[in-house]
């Protein structure tokens, strides 16, 4: 489309801005002291994960040392996060939990 109209001045061009949300990833870090099975149950609770799912993760941080429990957009990843610590430090476990755009 011409981008001047009739006195020579620039008309604005309406560009289709389809951005997406930034994404990010919530992070599950390993330690020495929190229960396996409490790890579990945070996946389960907090996540949605099936039993089965949430022990194959428990298990990957475990060995791996960090985790993906999923990606979220920002408030959610940020409410995640904050579930996660919560439950941790109520029932005195070190759990850390953590967010970074995928
Ligand atoms: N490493 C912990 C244990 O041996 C289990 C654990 C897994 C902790 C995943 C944190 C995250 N009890």
């Amino acid at each position: 489309e011409d981008p001047h109209d009739g006195a020579g001045l620039t008309v604005q061009e309406s560009k289709p801005k389809l951005k997406q949300p930034p994404r990010y990833k919530v992070l599950l870090l390993n330690d020495d002291f929190t229960p396996m099975e409490f790890v579990v149950h945070v996946l389960e609770a907090i996540f949605g994960m099936s039993r089965e799912k949430a022990t194959q993760i428990m298990l990957h941080v475990h060995t791996r040392g960090v985790g993906v429990c999923g990606v979220f957009t920002r408030d959610i990843a940020e409410t995640k996060v904050a579930q996660v610590k919560d439950h941790a430090h109520a029932n005195q476990h070190p759990l850390m939990c953590t967010m970074e755009e995928a």
